[in-house]
């Protein structure tokens, strides 16, 4: 029952029951309706894509769309796709490797310096690496590599990876654990299941937290990661959130912190798929960062994410939308602080697995779905 109506017991006085008919002719229509689910619809801004990995928005109004296989497309205001940018390094496509993320710097409208990870072929295995290069036409040109993720390993899964400016200028690229070796996540000597942070050059910043310390990697700014999936810097604190996937049960997002260790493997809920043994404790342990948001008892495997800054969507303004892959959803997550208070799942009808998210320079959300002929979408209210 609608909670605005006064409540009747079952042998209602008439008097009561009167009151009961007046207040529901005098309330307005609109009130008495059943509360809708929210009403937003996904429009296909562009379609056919191949295997879409991440979207960004160029200062002429055009996108940017990677395709994991390994091609940056130009998509156009109408939404016509574009032939690929020249100039992309080659890309080792296996699994759940290729050209993933993609980012403008901060300055692109007058340096035109685009950003994006890959998986690098190699001896002893592939490498996540993150290359800058400057967009002229319909080419990137000066293309360097200015990271790669060390060691490199023989393994096509949890490539990851995301990258973030944060506020300071920094680069922050968000790494997987390449799946086989799950405690390299603890270690600091290496850069798997860790988020790094460079200049945008490649530089170590000089006020990094591992820096200078004996076995330890300096790019790194966090360890104890599983997969990461999606980032995005809160648009008041500037904090970095992340969303990360765990293994059965265990999906979390978390706000990055410098120095932090989130856990990954000796502190987590997740457990092994089909067997559903833990894998470790649950936590909270003295010295681990227990996450913002975990999804149980099911995985609904986290991707892409943006905060919600401008007033398009009413109610919405400063909210978490997470895609989910498994859970074919766009999840709306309300934030307080660094609290996660309330969660709304939505498009839930359209069926697909959302791989990417992000709010446009108009104000829009972006959606890239996934896998093979996939959609870019704008959300509409
Ligand atoms: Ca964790």
């Amino acid at each position: 029952m609608n909670a605005i109506l006064p409540t009747v017991p079952r042998r209602a006085p008439a008097a009561l029951l009167a009151l009961r008919l007046l207040v529901l002719a005098l309330l307005p229509a609109a009130l008495l309706a059943p509360r809708p689910a929210a009403a937003v619809q996904a429009v296909v801004v562009a379609r056919g894509l191949d295997q879409p990995w991440a979207l960004a928005f160029l200062p002429d109004g055009r996108m940017l769309v990677t395709e994991r296989p390994g091609r940056i497309r130009p998509v156009a205001e109408d939404g016509t796709v574009g032939a690929p940018l020249r100039g992309v390094p080659p890309v080792d496509a296996t699994g759940q490797c290729g050209l993933l993320d993609l980012v403008t710097d901060p300055a692109h409208a007058t340096n035109r310096l685009l950003y994006w990870t890959y998986a690098e072929a190699g001896e002893g295995g592939n490498t996540v690496a993150v290359a800058r290069g400057r967009l002229e036409g319909d080419a990137l040109v000066d293309v360097q590599v200015i990271f790669r993720q060390q060691p490199r390993v023989a393994s096509r899964l949890h490539c990851g990876s995301r990258l973030a400016f944060a506020r300071d200028g920094r680069l922050h690229v968000g790494l997987g654990d390449r799946f086989g070796r799950r405690a390299d996540a603890q270690d600091p000597a290496n850069h798997l299941g860790k988020t790094v942070r460079i200049e945008s050059d490649g530089r170590v910043p000089a006020d990094n937290p591992f820096l200078g310390r004996a076995g330890a990697r300096p790019e790194l700014w966090s360890l104890g990661h599983r997969n990461i999936q999606g980032m995005a810097v809160h648009p008041v604190t500037g904090d970095l959130w992340h969303s990360e996937h765990g293994p059965q049960g265990g999906d979390e997002i978390n706000l990055i912190e410098r120095g932090r260790n989130y856990g990954w493997p000796l502190v987590t809920v997740g457990r092994e798929y089909v067997l559903g043994t833990r894998i470790g404790e649950e936590g909270p342990r003295a010295g681990y960062e227990q996450p913002l948001k975990v999804w149980l008892p099911t995985s609904i495997a986290p991707s892409g994410m943006a905060f919600v800054t401008g007033n398009r969507y009413p109610g919405w303004q400063g909210s978490l939308l997470v895609g989910a892959l498994r859970g074919q959803a766009l999840h709306r997550l309300s934030i307080e602080g660094r609290r996660v208070t309330g969660e709304e799942r939505l498009l839930v009808d359209l069926g697909a697995r959302i791989r990417d998210v992000r709010q446009g320079p108009d104000g829009w959300i972006y959606l890239l779905t996934d896998g093979s002929g996939a959609q870019l979408l704008r959300l509409l209210p």
